[in-house]
């Protein structure tokens, strides 16, 4: 088994992913602002052993960021390896900071800066630009889906991730929000139908928790269905800010997230664990089960 936390250390909002043979996991440094001025990255061919890649970014190579790196969202396209991150923990529009994207030849880094300025520095809709993931439609098409203080958008990205391509109608970021979110998207698809999953609550309590809901479209609209990720007090609190790995051609998934040991108060001590993610036959979510022994040992093939 893999055992929880997966890894040793506080990290956070774990963006789990494959690459070719092997899970990535790009997690939050889970320290005081600003002590957050690089990444970590984690990969495992078998869910068991895991491998950490140091400081695959930070704020040498990122010049505009100062502090308050958070939840990295990674994917690849065209041999190349792109990065996005939140920076500065942007309180207004006169400050600079938001989300940035960089690029790598190799999961591992080292990533340089793609645009040597935020991709999104303000706030839109009333989303504070943190907290993205990168959506790749059944067509092809990546979005942006993001935001933090309650509000989320999604934007329509360019082919190279330099920037966004309006819509029909002329705007660019709409806002997706549905009821409870406060921050930590995440978008996939199942059987046809857009499951959108994010964070509710505060993540520096016990009560941090995901929720979810089903729709048609990344569109939406997103109607709550309920609660799927929440504490166990008996095994540890503040369960949240989460991804979802599918294993390549089988219908069995993964929830990579984290939470906080029972012992533990301090916000930032937050870990990076992996349970299952099951489904009803109707498709629904089921409440996921956390657990201190994880996942049974599943080498890629
Ligand atoms: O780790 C910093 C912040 O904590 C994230 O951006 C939020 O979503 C919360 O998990």
């Amino acid at each position: 088994m893999s055992g929880n936390p997966v890894f040793p250390g506080w990290y956070a909002d774990p963006e789990g992913i494959i690459f070719g043979k092997k899970y990535w996991i790009y997690p939050t440094f889970s320290a005081p602002y600003n002590q957050q001025v690089f990444m970590d990255a984690f990969s495992s061919s078998d869910l068991v052993n895991w491998t950490k890649h140091s400081r695959i970014i930070d704020t040498t190579s990122i010049k505009w960021a100062k502090r308050a790196m958070w939840a990295p969202a990674i994917i690849e396209k065209g041999g190349k390896y792109y990065l996005f991150f939140g920076a500065n923990d942007i309180q207004s529009d006169k400050e600079l900071g938001g989300i940035g994207v960089a690029v790598a030849d190799n999961p591992a880094g080292p990533f340089r800066d793609h645009l040597g300025k935020p991709l999104i520095d303000r706030f839109h809709n009333g989303a504070q630009p943190i907290d993205q993931f990168v959506f790749k439609d059944k067509d092809g098409q990546y979005y942006m889906i993001y935001g933090g203080w309650r509000h989320c958008n999604i934007a329509k990205l360019k082919d190279d991730f330099t920037g966004f391509v309006p819509f029909d109608d002329g705007t660019t970021f709409k806002e997706i929000t549905p009821k409870n979110y406060v921050e930590g998207p995440f978008m996939f698809i199942r059987n046809g139908k857009y499951y959108f999953m994010w964070s509710e609550g505060g993540w520096t309590g016990p009560n941090y928790s995901v929720a979810y809901a089903m729709a048609d479209s990344p569109f939406g609209p997103f109607e709550r269905v309920g609660k799927i990720l929440q504490q166990d007090p008996k095994v540890a609190t503040g369960a949240g800010h989460h991804s979802v790995i599918q294993v390549p051609g089988k219908d069995q998934w993964y929830i990579v997230y984290h939470r906080r040991p029972l012992t533990e108060t301090d916000g930032n001590h937050r870990e990076t664990c992996i349970d299952q993610l099951n489904f009803d036959e109707k498709g629904f979510i089921k409440p996921v089960q956390i657990t201190v022994e994880g996942v049974k040992r599943n080498r890629l093939r």
